[in-house]
């Protein structure tokens, strides 16, 4: 017991005088080691804020330099034109506001940052002052709101005016069909119950509404300059989404439901082609591609511009590569190409 305690106390002493070592030492510390910031740690910091705005701008910049390129090309619908000016507009003040904010932040971080003796100026409120700070965003956003809210009913006012050319996007587990009306431009109906694989009839239409005979089924999408289309899309089983970038064109396409979108395509494929920010894209991947021949890599041949539909929304593992050759043409050519079209009567398959 005598032993317990004996050790007890020398513990007790020896934590003691380490406790007290530690209040002699802390009482001993200079100023500068005190882990509070002096002025010239305070002005070293400043400077650094200096360097990370210059570090911001730099980026920016080497940004621009660098991927400008990858942006699309000019815009081929009707309606195109207007949603890229909204987005460049949006771009054009984010950009210069961030860009005059950053760096005030950044002055005033350096400005006041801290010194000995320094005092912040402290004052409760500034009427004026959260007037202009309230007033200028909310005269900027609803600006761009309202821009917005009209830009996109003009896009999505899905009508029958100026006799549109009605098309239908089927989206399944990897791939698209288009349906065209025929003759007499009407889809008959369709729905995934009535679809017939002995009878190659893989869309589901109806084979007893009388529209549905002159339909034709194409793996490549041929649209006719100039002219409005309506497309009406559905999806077999999972989401997809039609996503037609040249075109500046999306809608998703739902199990279940028809959904709409209409454009007017204004490029033909062989003036797009021609398009100068097109023709240096084909030429830079045809030099990687050449490059990546000489390597005896796959994907290497020649790639020629086409317009394309892409699946936009991640829709199972062949998701990626979910897309459809879309050839804007001139009506003659489109013409043509439709009256060489089998209608669905004729690619249906009689079965004994
Ligand atoms: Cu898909």
């Amino acid at each position: 017991m005598t032993a317990l305690l004996t050790l007890t106390v020398l513990v007790l002493v020896a934590i003691a005088i380490w406790q007290m070592t530690k209040i002699f030492e802390l009482s001993q510390l200079k100023a500068e080691e005190t882990g509070v910031a002096t002025d010239k740690d305070n002005k070293y910091n400043g400077y650094l804020m200096f360097a990370f705005l210059i570090f911001i701008y730099g980026i920016t910049i080497f940004s621009f330099a660098k991927y400008s390129k990858v942006l699309l090309p000019e815009a081929s619908s009707a309606h195109g034109g207007g949603y890229d000016e909204l987005m460049w507009v949006s771009f054009a003040i984010i950009f210069v506001v961030q860009t005059i904010t950053q760096a005030l932040l950044h002055y005033f971080a350096y400005k006041y940052r801290g010194e000995k003796g320094k005092k912040a100026l402290f004052f409760a409120d500034n009427d004026r002052l959260e007037f202009i700070w309230t007033i200028i965003p909310v005269i900027v956003l609803a600006g761009l709101i309202l821009w917005g809210l009209y830009t996109w009913t003009n896009i999505m006012d899905v009508n029958d005016e100026d006799d549109p050319l009605i098309v239908e996007l089927y989206a399944q587990q990897f791939n698209w069909t288009a349906r065209y009306g025929g003759e007499d431009n009407v889809l008959g109906d369709a729905s995934v119950r009535l679809i017939d694989i002995d009878r190659a009839n893989v869309l589901g239409l109806d084979e007893s509404d009388p529209n549905s005979a002159d339909d034709i089924l194409v793996k490549e999408l041929h649209l006719p300059v100039g002219r409005k289309v309506n497309f009406m899309m559905r999806s077999q089983d999972v989401l997809h989404s039609a996503y037609m970038p040249h075109f500046r064109a999306q809608m998703n396409c739902v199990p279940g439901m028809i959904t709409q979108f209409s454009f007017t395509p204004t490029i033909t494929t062989e003036e797009m082609r021609r398009n100068p920010d097109v023709v240096d894209k084909v030429k830079r991947t045809n030099t990687l591609r050449a490059k990546w021949a000489a390597e005896g890599k796959p994907n290497s041949d020649p790639w020629e511009f086409d317009y394309v539909l892409l699946c936009n929304k991640i829709c199972g593992k062949s998701h990626y590569n979910m897309q459809m050759k879309i050839i804007v043409e001139t009506e003659e050519e489109y013409n043509k190409w439709i009256a060489e079209q089998a209608t669905f009567k004729e690619t249906l398959a009689s079965v004994e």
